[in-house]
């Protein structure tokens, strides 16, 4: 049978660099909104990308850098209520084309429909925000390129748990053997891997540039286009220039 039988993508940091630009600056329009003095600059939010998922990073920014705050009674209604304020906040950055595809995920998912290949999503942000970004980079109806759309709080515990994953093959019948995950983050690698996907690609960006890939299959800057190169960090390196499914084709169990 042909491998792989399905692509299944991470969005944050793997389809497009959404932390620094779209998701920070949402929040902290959010936490204005609601008169409160919290900036999350860029090197904190570095920090706080260590919890995954906008609800859960709020609670562990109070609970490890803003102890002294005077918390409202119903924490996780006020955090809810914020949460939605920057999820309006981030749909209408993306709204505003403020940040395109990374290298070579247009290439890739264009090559894989050709080749009748399935494609789903497993992220931990919601699925309103998969959708805005998707409608704003890729051609008009692209959110159903993507069979499953495994997003947000779909399932209890997010990345690095390995639920999410394990919820999108489920829905999608398919054996995690079958399947390659592309992730940036060790977080969603740990996720993939605890999920039994033996193949996982990692694009690193300026956040996870450091973190431990060792499980990965393989590692790169960017999956590379025509005009930049795919530079290998760990792993099989592609015979041309670029992450594509002739080398993805090499990964598969039979090459092993
Ligand atoms: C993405 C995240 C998310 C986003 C914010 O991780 O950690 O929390 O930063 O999304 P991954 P929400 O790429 O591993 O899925 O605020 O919508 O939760
Ligand atoms: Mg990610």
């Amino acid at each position: 049978m042909a491998w792989p039988r399905a692509l299944i993508f991470d969005v944050d940091g793997t389809l497009a660099d959404t932390e620094r630009d779209g998701h920070r600056i949402a929040f902290n329009r959010a936490f204005s909104d609601a008169g409160l003095d919290w900036v999350w600059s860029v090197d904190l939010y570095g920090k706080l990308l260590a919890v995954t998922g906008g609800k859960e990073r709020i609670r562990y920014f109070l609970e490890n850098f803003n102890q002294g705050f005077d918390r409202p009674n119903d924490l996780d209604a006020f955090i809810a209520d914020l949460h939605r304020a920057k999820t309006r906040h981030y749909m209408s950055l993306m709204q505003q084309r403020a940040i395109p595809l990374r290298p070579g995920v247009e290439r890739l998912l264009e090559e894989a429909r050709m080749a009748g290949i399935r494609l789903a999503i497993a992220t931990t942000t919601t699925a309103e925000n998969v959708k805005a970004l998707v409608d704003s980079t890729l051609p008009a109806g692209a959110i159903d390129w993507f069979e499953v759309v495994g997003a947000g709080d779909v399932v209890p515990n997010k990345k690095p748990a390995p639920d999410i994953y394990t919820w999108v093959l489920e829905r999608m019948r398919q054996s995690p053997h079958q399947v390659v995950a592309f992730e940036d983050s060790a977080h969603g690698l740990e996720a993939a891997k605890g999920a039994g996907i033996e193949c996982v690609l990692v694009t690193v960006n300026n956040y996870t540039a450091g973190q431990g890939f060792d499980a990965a299959t393989a590692v790169f800057d960017t999956l590379g286009d025509e005009d930049s190169k795919a530079r290998p960090i760990f792993g099989p390196a592609p015979g041309g220039d670029v992450v594509d499914l002739a080398y993805i084709r090499t990964l598969g169990p039979q090459e092993r």
